[in-house]
């Protein structure tokens, strides 16, 4: 009888041997010490034995019973270490991962443009806060108390004297507080204006400009923007400049180009005039220099101001300035 319990052993070691997975000995551990499996069966009938031979046969059954169930949780064992090996392996041979590349938002992109352009005809780079003094933003530069631009529709207030900045002109207004002409720097960066439809947007961009120096003309402003304007469009390109009005220029002008879309034939983008409007422009009032300290009979300026959006757009022909700020990766990407 107890040569039965050996072959037993025998039998359920060497399947063990031959089980190459999981299940496969999971099955063996069913098969021998299951409920009904042979290891148990054997105990059950342990009772029809002889007397004499019970309790040397149920010791070493109950052995056996002992020694499978921790052959089979070895061989589990091995079998998750070697898993987990394999996890861990790296194969050397396997292309790495790209990674993902953004690209540079069409603003950045025509504002570095701008940028570039008036740092080659020697003009420096100025930045200066969002949040405004109404000072900065309004009184230094000649915009009277009564001024519809300081209207609570048109500017956001942050309290009674501070705003958030309607222009990058308070930049300026700083810069030449804090030092004497010669001044050639260009002042980029965000814009707020209560204003939201199809051609406005809350935040936008800007760029200003601003020259001061002994005997600075109106000839000089306009050779300056058409060499800016032939660098950015092409050097093809038509421009007009049409009297206009600021509180912070005399004489003030708008600065129109010819159509790049219809070279001038006039289409919708133009409006059938053949001209888009880029840029505000003129020669420093006397009254901002006064603000400043600076000597108005030693020294003249003009100043001019964009916005990158409608550069952007015209451009690259983009005809819904709201494509900027949507953040849409299909758009972005084109850029
Ligand atoms: C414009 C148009 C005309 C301007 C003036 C100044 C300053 F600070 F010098 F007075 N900065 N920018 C200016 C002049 C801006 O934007 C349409």
């Amino acid at each position: 009888m107890n040569e039965e319990i050996e072959q037993i052993r025998q039998q359920a070691l060497s399947e063990l041997e031959q089980a190459g997975d999981a299940d496969s000995i999971r099955a063996l551990s069913v098969k021998y010490l299951g409920r009904k499996g042979r290891v148990t069966g054997f105990l059950r009938n342990i009772s029809e034995l002889p007397a004499d031979q019970r309790p040397a046969a149920g010791k070493r059954a109950n052995e056996i019973k002992r020694e499978l169930e921790s052959a089979f949780n070895a061989a589990l064992n091995r079998l998750s270490g070697q898993k987990e090996e394999e996890k861990q392996a790296i194969d050397v041979s396997l292309p790495g991962r790209q990674a993902p590349l953004g690209t540079m938002h069409p603003i950045t992109r025509v504002t570095r443009l701008i940028s570039r352009v008036f740092e080659r005809m020697g003009f420096g780079i100025a930045e200066g806060p969002e949040v405004e003094s109404d000072y900065y933003n309004f009184e230094a530069l000649n915009i009277p108390k009564n001024h519809p631009a300081r209207d609570m529709q048109d500017t956001f207030y942050v309290s009674d004297n501070v705003v958030l900045r309607t222009h990058t002109s308070p930049i300026q207004v700083r810069y030449m507080e804090s030092r004497q002409p010669p001044v050639r720097v260009i002042a980029p960066g965000k814009v707020f204006r209560c204003d939201s439809d199809l051609t406005h947007t809350p935040m936008f961009h800007q760029v200003e400009g601003l020259v001061v120096d002994e005997k600075v003309s109106f000839g000089d402003l306009k050779g300056t923007l058409t060499a800016f304007v032939h660098q950015v469009f092409d050097r093809h390109t038509s421009l007009r400049f049409r009297p206009s009005f600021f509180p912070f220029t005399e004489p003030s002008a708008e600065v129109d180009i010819q159509c790049v879309i219809c070279r001038g034939s006039g289409c919708k983008v133009c409006s059938d005039t053949g001209w888009l409007e880029v840029l505000g422009c003129g020669m420093v009032h006397p009254a901002v220099f006064e603000n400043v300290g600076y000597d108005t009979n030693r020294y003249s300026g003009f100043a001019f101001g964009m916005g990158v959006e409608r550069i952007a757009m015209l451009k690259y022909g983009i005809n819904d300035i709201r494509m900027f700020f949507e953040n849409d990766i299909r758009f972005l990407r084109q850029f």
